[in-house]
């Protein structure tokens, strides 16, 4: 078959809803932007283990270090499937991660931001995880299989992160003392622009959009995406007690959607090009956890090598 006839038998594939699989033909550029966007994703699971890894030694309650613990593990976890997952198209992971440590890698923009206050961990779980999950649980479906599959598994674990950060909102905003509540829409304050970034730049100015849709990479657009999380989120601020800082945020009977203020894609553009107010600091974190974990590589590389050659004397 010649490649435009490839090219209209995979589109088709796509069309009628199938998954495509490691081992099935598929377009050059739709094996590049997969690589590139699973890629990016797994740095950022790995990377966002980092604000949170901050409050660890310092969570209020051992319930709540407990709690932490095991949230910040399940991010590695989902880290290790999507680099899994990122492999079946090719690539392999020490190439994906000296990416990451040259800073040539992107990682989602809000992992570039601190967490000064043990709200910032509430409202992380609550906003981030939040986001992550309108946009991930719209990826379950995405046209790739081992993508798709390592989203359904993510997804389950993403739900309770995002619970824990409410739990953590309701403690400080509605049953908290003065300055408890005032903690909590301080980390509110800082947060929500942050968290509308993470779907990327508005529609008009996505690069990869209108092709990674067309090919069911993407399910929904970055704008619509932002909206469906607006929208939920909205409601549970209210509940809250809490203000959601947008002079613009306004109920639009006839759309059926909050209207909401222009983010500031100045700043978008500072924190993904590096300058933002942490990227330099986890880079290096993630560079030094690499370089002290040299000797672990190293162990289970001569205890593999022991074991192979043990076994092959045995057969
Ligand atoms: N940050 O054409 P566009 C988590 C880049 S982890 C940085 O719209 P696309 C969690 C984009 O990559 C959740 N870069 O791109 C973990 C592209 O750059 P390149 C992470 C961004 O791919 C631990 C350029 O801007 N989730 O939740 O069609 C603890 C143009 O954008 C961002 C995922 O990774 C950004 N926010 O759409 C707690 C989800 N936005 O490659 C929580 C998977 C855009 O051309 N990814 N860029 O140099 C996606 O769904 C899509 O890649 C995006 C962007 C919606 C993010």
């Amino acid at each position: 078959m010649n490649e435009e006839k490839l090219l209209q038998a995979f589109q088709h594939y796509v069309d009628a809803e199938n998954k495509i699989e490691a081992k099935d033909w598929m377009p050059d550029g739709y094996r590049k932007t997969l690589i590139r966007q699973i890629a990016q994703h797994a740095h950022s699971e790995v990377v966002g283990m980092l604000p949170e890894g901050n409050w660890i030694t310092r969570a209020p309650s051992l319930r709540r270090k407990m709690i932490l613990i095991s949230k910040v593990q399940d991010e590695a976890g989902h880290g290790l499937y999507l680099y899994s997952s990122c492999e079946t198209l090719g690539v392999d992971r020490d190439t994906l991660i000296r990416e990451l440590h040259s800073g040539k890698a992107k990682y989602s923009s809000i992992f570039n931001y601190p967490t000064v206050s043990w709200a910032d961990i509430g409202a992380i779980g609550w906003l981030v995880d939040g986001a992550a999950i309108v946009n991930q649980v719209s990826l379950q479906r995405t046209s790739y299989g081992p993508y798709s599959r390592a989203m359904i598994r993510i997804c389950k674990e993403e739900s309770f992160h995002q619970r824990q950060g409410y739990e953590i909102m309701i403690a400080l905003a509605k049953h908290g003392n003065v300055a408890q509540k005032k903690m909590a829409q301080d980390a509110l304050n800082r947060w929500w622009w942050p968290s509308l970034m993470m779907f990327g730049p508005s529609d008009v100015s996505s690069a990869h959009s209108a092709q990674n849709m067309a090919w069911k990479i993407k399910r929904h657009s970055n704008d619509e995406l932002r909206q469906k999380f607006v929208d939920m989120t909205v409601p549970q601020a209210e509940y809250l007690g809490l203000t959601i800082p947008d002079p613009n945020l306004k109920w639009n009977e006839s759309r059926g959607h909050y209207d909401f203020g222009e983010i500031d894609w100045t700043e978008f553009n500072e924190v993904i090009k590096g300058n933002g107010p942490c990227n330099k600091q986890r880079v290096a974190a993630r560079n030094a956890a690499y370089d002290n974990g040299a000797w672990v590589r190293e162990a289970a590389t001569a205890h593999a090598a022991k074991r192979a050659a043990r076994n092959s004397d045995a057969a």
